[in-house]
């Protein structure tokens, strides 16, 4: 059985007040679910600790971003080992954010995996592909890149603590969201790419991500290869998150 995953991706949004009520509010109404989600929430660093106060037992908490260094003079960054130390379970690794505006290579995306689970954490390696690249029929083997490169360091016994989500770049923040069927084929495509790495392709949890909400996140997560979202904006008012969190079959 695959583990169901709904995570919140506070991106640089919220505040210590935010990692209070939202975080009280969303722990109270998903403690009792019986969906067997398992309902993560990613805060801006320095608000970890106050998410972590506030989770509850019942919540798990995950960084953002890690360096790909154990430690040293590496000013602003966070390592892996510290997450751990503030309580996290999960860290977001290679956002297309990241890849983006931060211009994180794949070789850099890899060290980082490489030191989310060394830690002991759950990586959550995040792939897309561009409007540009769907567009030119590429998608699928640009994120069959970006998977093969991302986890090209996971050792035999670490895919447990592998997590993959797929966020075309194009329906992050935009409001467009890929068909239920198109991320499907897609989810079914990653299995593949995972499978063929030697990977145990049917224990790991592949995630969607990119304007999930409220009211089109039953669709997406009844999908057979769909095991929960990676959610931005929506994960900012705790009644929209919990319904995502209910949506779960
Ligand atoms: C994709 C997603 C969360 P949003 O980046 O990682 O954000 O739901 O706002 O598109």
């Amino acid at each position: 059985m695959r583990r169901k995953i709904v995570a919140g991706n506070w991106k640089m949004n919220g505040s210590k007040a935010l990692a209070q009520t939202l975080v009280s509010d969303v722990q109270s109404q998903t403690a009792s679910l019986d969906n067997g989600v398992e309902v993560v929430i990613i805060p801006p660093a320095i608000y970890v600790g106050d998410v972590v106060a506030n989770a509850g037992g019942s919540l798990s908490v995950g960084v953002q971003n890690v360096g790909q260094w154990s430690s040293g003079a590496y000013t602003g960054e966070i390592a892996a080992e510290m997450a751990v130390d503030q309580g996290c379970q999960y860290a977001l690794v290679g956002h297309s954010e990241r890849r983006q505006l931060f211009g994180e290579s794949d070789d850099v995306v890899a060290q980082k995996v490489g030191r989310v689970i060394g830690a002991g954490l759950h990586a959550v390696l995040c792939v897309g592909e561009t409007l540009e690249e769907r567009e030119a029929g590429r998608a699928e083997s640009v994120v069959a890149s970006q998977v093969k490169a991302g986890l090209a360091g996971v050792a035999k016994d670490q895919w447990q603590r592998v997590i993959v989500a797929y966020e075309p770049v194009w329906a992050i923040g935009t409001g467009k969201t890929a068909t239920a069927q198109d991320a499907q084929a897609m989810h079914a495509s990653l299995r593949q790419v995972l499978s063929e790495m030697g990977a145990p392709a049917n224990e790991i949890s592949l995630l969607y991500g990119g304007s999930v909400k409220a009211d089109n996140a039953a669709a997406l997560f009844a999908e057979p290869d769909i095991d929960g979202g990676l959610i931005g904006g929506a994960s900012l008012v705790a009644e929209d998150f919990v319904s995502i969190c209910r949506s779960v079959p």
